[in-house]
């Protein structure tokens, strides 16, 4: 298809040259971490950029993206946010997943970065304004024993941090989920091909309680404190553990148990007040929908890049408002500072917004996507300039090649292999 060839009729008469998109191109690289990055320009000029990283799948989310919707794109009306999200996720028949979504998002990402920059506002403007004057974010911190935890909780403390989310080793385990040896830039895709650890519910559920416990003591009341599960746990189990925990006032108790049943959270809600949190692998509000209609959950963990973009994850925090859910997007590293970038936008507007995930990004990262947004005093700060607010340096990226990773696997003792 020409670029003057356009790909839907009536809705793109009168469309202004400018607009229409002229390349759609990806780019992988590796500055510290995997990243996808989706590249969209426009006749008149204008450039949007779309977070597309799927932790250890970052070339299934490439290549679909090159073969199956970039040229699908050129011609397009770049206006259309919309209609071309409705296009790429009716029109590809096959609904859903993972790979799809991130795709989409990406694209949903990029043509909202390139609405803003058209219009000369920041993204939170076009979604309704400003609902907050900063983004309350948690910090992670961990250690390979209690005593190692507190201590890295009160260097978040601090570094300003309001609220922190506390991992720590179990006794009998070699490694536990959460807690690494750099201290600032966790990432748990460490292998090209899967490395395998040990896990023991069991030895778990008896050590949490006992960090919270230190943790109290030690810091007392004042900043808030989150664990994640990491889907370990059986619902029951997940019970337990909420209820043990209920004296230690966490902020939220997250990926207690795997969501694919989602009724499977019920039993846990008639076991704790402890509040829960789940959706980071969430893609659609499908996903979503069981859990925060019948209120099994508090907060909302879906996030921009993995659950179909800004367009998506909109619908999924109007629906979670309707219940009192409210939002905790994603932020692990894995997630590119263009994701940070629209998430900040998206927390600033939403108005049941709830807290946001905030792992710093490695200097490398940074250079290669130079961003507006700002921490401080434990609060991240969106910027004003149009978009979203995030560039992305290409020719410092082709400095980094992308490099094969993936996450781990659990095992049992007796070499079952268990949710990681
Ligand atoms: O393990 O993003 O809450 N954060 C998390 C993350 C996830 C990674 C997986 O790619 O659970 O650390
Ligand atoms: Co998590």
């Amino acid at each position: 298809m020409t670029d003057d060839a356009l790909a839907v009729g009536e809705i793109t008469e009168g469309i202004e040259k400018e607009r229409i998109i002229t390349a759609a191109r990806v780019v992988v690289c590796s500055p510290g971490r995997n990243f996808v990055t989706l590249v969209v320009e426009t006749r008149g000029g204008v450039v949007g950029i779309g977070d597309a990283t799927l932790n250890g799948r970052e070339l299934a989310v490439a290549t679909y993206l090159e073969e199956h919707v970039c040229p699908n794109l050129v011609g397009r009306d770049a206006a259309n946010i919309e209609d071309i999200w409705q296009f790429l996720y009716r029109g590809a028949y096959w609904r859903r997943g993972a790979v799809t979504m991130s795709a989409i998002a990406a694209v949903d990402t990029a043509l909202w970065d390139i609405k803003g920059k058209m219009a000369g506002m920041p993204l939170y403007q076009l979604l309704g304004g400003r609902s907050r004057d900063r983004v309350l974010v948690y910090g992670h911190a961990n250690g390979r024993d209690i005593e190692h935890t507190v201590d890295e909780v009160e260097r978040y403390i601090g570094l300003g941090y309001k609220a922190i989310r506390a991992q720590t080793g179990v006794p009998g385990l070699e490694s536990a989920y959460g807690v690494s040896g750099d201290k600032m830039f966790y990432e748990p895709a460490d292998a090209a091909l899967p490395s395998e650890q040990r896990w023991d519910t069991r030895a778990y559920l008896n050590h949490i309680p006992r960090l919270f416990a230190a943790l109290r003591e030690r810091i007392g009341f004042g900043p808030a404190l989150l664990h994640d599960g990491h889907h370990r746990m059986t619902p029951l189990e997940a019970g337990r553990l909420g209820k043990a925990l209920e004296p230690f006032d966490l902020f939220w108790l997250e990926d207690a148990t795997p969501a694919e049943n989602q009724e499977s959270f019920r039993l846990i809600r008639e076991h704790t007040t402890t509040p829960l949190a789940v959706g980071e692998i969430f893609n659609s509000i499908h996903d979503c929908r069981e859990l925060i209609q019948n209120q099994l959950i508090d907060y909302i963990r879906a996030t921009v890049v993995h659950a179909g973009g800004i367009t998506h994850l909109r619908r999924i925090a109007d629906l979670a408002g309707l219940y009192q859910v409210r939002t905790g997007c994603h932020g692990a590293t894995d997630l590119s500072p263009v994701c940070m970038g629209a998430a900040l936008h998206f927390d600033t507007w939403v108005p049941n917004f709830g807290i946001q995930e905030y792992m710093r990004h490695t200097e490398a990262t940074d250079d290669v996507f130079p961003h507006d947004y700002a921490f401080e005093d434990g609060y991240l700060y969106c910027g004003e300039s149009p978009g979203h607010g995030v560039t992305f340096d290409e020719k410092l990226a082709a400095r980094y090649p992308y490099e094969p990773r993936q996450l781990p696997i659990a095992r049992l003792e007796d070499g079952t292999v268990w949710n990681w």
